[in-house]
């Protein structure tokens, strides 16, 4: 079956860029895995290298499996054309490398996942090129720093790990005025919740070993925007400067989870929706972070720009650092793991895993704070992931710990 780019997003996620008619029949894609393409003569190889003929050339610069994935993809979204990387940050550094020289400026949101905020500090900064953080919730802060040598502005949204959001519209009014990429990391809602283009992004970048693959069994990620981008991007930040390509088998994997995104994304938010009332209901939860909560600061915003509240949850207890860490030590089900989007309900303390390329200093001025934990809520039964909240709850709160940190709730 042809998809159209019109058809609905669960059509395309199963069906677009393949035809099975053309592969023998074959329901599922065939895996590629030659690394290298042979050609009928010298000149036609000549011509393929000068991009004169579409032929297959060598895996670095793509083969039939990552282009067929890479048009799905595309079509998910909305976008001219998309490149699948070896890694999140495979593609976050390929694409950043194209877009910057030095001299040039990157803005980036305060709070970023730690590794991203690595590249930024000891990646990017050591080759002349200025990093500038800024509070990018407020868009009036990026007005006002703006300016002709600014190239790049990047920001998750969500904001891992704290779940802050960022106006992708208002930053793209700002940002189109000026020689300068808007570039979103798109990993926590995926397409299926949020369109960062169609807000006016340039760029969409992703971990697709997330909620993508969805199964916890591949690194991979994604880059999508212009074609003009993406040609660029492909053959210079991949092909030359980073070198992230995927493998044929871990195509298929990722081919494989996208079929069933929409539906895994809509339990995990379902999930997510119940696990943050519960959390923001207990006396012992001092902040529940979600977007689906009436109490979430940006809840507008999230209404506007997303179409779910996805299935991620930042929280902080009543607690020392050291009960939060019993509190992780003492769940039965869930498990104590960095990365997120996976069937299993994932915990983690930030400060100490994920973000601790941030120096306790750097944490606070970045806002994330050293005691928040960040759960990535599962697929499981909704009743076996409160149960096991509550009854980690009940082995840490103990009355006795309770008196000892002053809040021991009367009778
Ligand atoms: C984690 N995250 O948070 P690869 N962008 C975002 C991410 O959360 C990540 C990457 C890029 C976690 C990994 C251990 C918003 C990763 C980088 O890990 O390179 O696919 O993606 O737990």
């Amino acid at each position: 079956m042809k998809v159209k780019s019109k058809a609905h997003f669960s059509t395309q996620a199963i069906h677009a860029g393949y035809d099975a008619k053309l592969n023998h029949g074959s329901l599922i894609p065939p895996i590629h895995i030659s690394s290298t393409y042979a050609f009928d003569s010298v000149e036609q190889g000549g011509a393929a290298f000068q991009g004169e003929n579409d032929r297959f050339i060598y895996a670095r610069l793509g083969t039939p499996s990552q282009q067929m994935l890479e048009q799905r993809f595309a079509q998910l979204e909305q976008a001219e054309a998309a490149l699948v990387c070896a890694s999140g940050m495979g593609a976050i550094t390929a694409t950043m490398w194209s877009m910057v020289k030095p001299g040039d400026e990157v803005i980036a949101d305060l709070s970023l996942y730690g590794c991203t905020y690595s590249f930024l500090e000891h990646g990017l900064k050591s080759f002349g090129i200025k990093v500038t953080y800024l509070n990018l919730t407020d868009s009036k802060s990026l007005a006002d720093h703006i300016s002709p040598k600014t190239k790049l502005v990047y920001s998750e949204t969500p904001s891992n790990p704290n779940m802050r959001l960022i106006d992708i519209e208002s930053l793209s009014q700002i940002t189109q005025n000026y020689d300068c990429k808007l570039m979103i990391d798109n990993t926590y809602c995926t397409p299926y919740l949020q369109n960062p283009l169609a807000l006016g992004a340039d760029l969409v970048v992703h971990s697709a070993t997330k909620y993508l693959g969805g199964h916890g069994d591949l690194i991979a990620g994604f880059v999508a925007g212009s074609q003009e981008d993406i040609d660029h991007i492909r053959m210079y930040g991949l092909k030359d400067m980073t070198g992230a390509v995927i493998s044929g088998f871990d195509v298929s994997l990722l081919l494989r989870g996208l079929k069933t995104l929409h539906v895994r994304m809509d339990r995990h938010c379902e999930n997510a929706q119940k696990v943050a009332e519960f959390l923001d209901q207990s006396e012992h939860v001092k902040h529940t972070f979600y977007p689906g909560l009436d109490n979430f600061p940006q809840q507008a915003l999230a209404k506007k720009q997303m179409h779910n509240s996805g299935g991620m949850i930042a929280f902080e207890l009543h607690a020392s650092r050291d009960q939060a860490a019993r509190f992780v030590n003492n769940l039965k089900m869930i498990l104590c793991a960095v990365s997120l989007g996976d069937a299993e309900t994932l915990i983690q303390h930030p400060a100490s895993m994920t973000h601790s390329t941030y120096t306790e200093e750097e944490l606070l001025q970045h806002l994330i704070s050293p005691t928040l934990l960040r759960l990535s809520v599962g697929l499981e039964h909704i009743d076996d992931i409160i149960a096991d909240i509550k009854q980690a709850f009940q082995s840490v709160f103990s009355d006795e710990d309770l008196a000892v940190s002053g809040l021991a709730i009367s009778a």
